[in-house]
């Protein structure tokens, strides 16, 4: 490993080798590969230094102006900072809740408020997209809550409204959940709302995904439609590892009390001060620029790959994510992420509708957009990549693009 470390790492090493050696080898991992994980993105280093802040050694559990500890004076304005900056950068969004750890926290918290335990919860299948907080029965929403899963259409990958209306008819769940996890289009909020009301139900969006392009206008907004929306706060959004909550005033009460202290103790005031950060750097015109070239990436790409013989879940993308069919291929999604790795290219295996083959193989792969894009990545780029993938998918040596892939990661640094 000829790569110096960064002078954080270095510092790192200098009281802890062991350490030392393997942040140094994530640098090398990361600088000198290429990310395709649509969930990832490399944050910026004023994001990644408030990480790493005094505010990591503070105990606030409560909220401003309510806690249970003394000196929490700058913990509060760090909070106050972060939910001001979240309101703006969401228009139209009433009362926020930034101190979940996670996006899975985030709902738990939101389903223990609305749906309360053994209550019905309607949504998307894993399967088919949807996440393991959503009501899957290895998630303690599919353990304490009673779930019902609509899925999509195996045909065209599409969500079939009239299957959602017809299982929140017979089953009248307390929630609907609308997000996903690998569903490349935009997804009809105003035609889930209006299933909601007709059962009585809350609906619940989930944009842990397309986040920062629903606060930039690049894709359509669940606020105004969704009572709730909670999100991840370090995908598209680029912010540090985290979850939050938006919702309506009057659910602010439960909700913040099913996060803390139900769900959670003290809040990890640094990921909150480093939330702070981040949405100020989106709330800058260049970061919907970045948005707006992410999707531009995602659909160039997916053209690129379908061009080359692939088939593309629902035939494109209206996001930074896309879903590759290898059914025709003769090939599993695990397969293909390991030669991507060897070449250089971090993927994820991702199951398809209808998939034939078990999680741990899977017959697709998701490919997203953000974290190349963060390093300039553009049209070129995304040619060159899907020339990658499309190649080891079809058989040829995974080692043989390697110093191809180098160099294009040497020629877009991380930030
Ligand atoms: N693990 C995230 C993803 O990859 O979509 C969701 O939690």
């Amino acid at each position: 490993m000829n790569t110096p470390p960064s002078p954080f790492v270095a510092r790192i090493a200098a009281v802890d080798p062991e350490l030392g050696a393997i942040l140094q080898r994530e640098e090398v991992r990361q600088s000198q590969s290429l990310t395709l994980i649509a969930s990832e993105n490399h944050s910026s280093p004023a994001v990644r230094e408030a990480c790493a802040s005094l505010l990591t050694d503070k105990y606030a559990e409560g909220y401003p102006g309510a806690r249970y500890y003394g000196g929490c004076e700058n913990a509060d304005l760090a909070e106050d900072l972060a939910r001001r900056r979240a309101l703006q950068l969401f228009a139209g969004t009433e009362h926020v809740n930034v101190q979940p750890h996670s996006g899975t926290t985030a709902n738990l918290a939101v389903l223990t408020a609305l749906a309360r335990p053994g209550g019905r919860i309607l949504g998307m299948a894993l399967n088919a997209g949807g996440h393991l907080s959503h009501g899957h029965g290895v998630s303690h929403t599919g353990i304490v809550f009673q779930p019902v899963h609509y899925g999509v259409d195996p045909a065209t990958g599409l969500i079939q409204l009239e299957e959602v209306r017809r299982l929140a008819r017979e089953h009248q769940p307390k929630v609907i959940l609308a997000g996903a996890s690998s569903y490349p289009r935009a997804i009809d909020y105003p035609g889930f709302a209006a299933i909601a009301r007709e059962v009585g139900a809350v609906l619940v969006a989930d944009i842990a995904h397309p986040a920062g392009l629903i606060a930039t206008g690049v894709m359509p907004s669940p606020v105004g439609h969704a009572e709730v929306v909670t999100t991840t706060t370090h995908k598209t959004l680029r912010g540090p590892r985290g979850g939050m909550i938006f919702c309506r005033k009057d659910l602010a009460k439960p909700i913040d009390s099913a996060v803390f202290p139900g769900a959670q103790g003290g809040p990890l005031m640094h990921q909150i001060a480093a939330k702070a950060l981040a949405f100020g750097e989106a709330l800058r015109p260049e970061f919907r620029a970045y948005q707006q070239r992410v999707k531009e990436n995602a659909v160039h790409l997916a053209a690129c790959l379908a061009d080359r013989g692939l088939r593309i879940v629902t035939g494109g993308t209206d996001c930074h994510l896309i879903l590759v069919d290898l059914r025709t291929q003769n090939v599993s999604g695990a397969e293909v992420e390991a030669r991507c790795r060897t070449a250089g290219l971090a993927v994820n295996k991702n199951m398809i509708p209808g998939d034939p083959r078990p999680p741990k193989q899977t017959s697709g792969l998701r490919v997203g957009t953000p974290a190349v894009t963060t390093r300039g990545m553009g049209r070129k780029e995304m040619e060159g990549i899907a020339e990658v993938i499309a190649g080891v998918v079809q058989g040829k040596e995974p080692e043989s693009f390697r110093a191809r892939i180098g160099e294009l990661a040497r020629a877009f640094p991380l930030p």
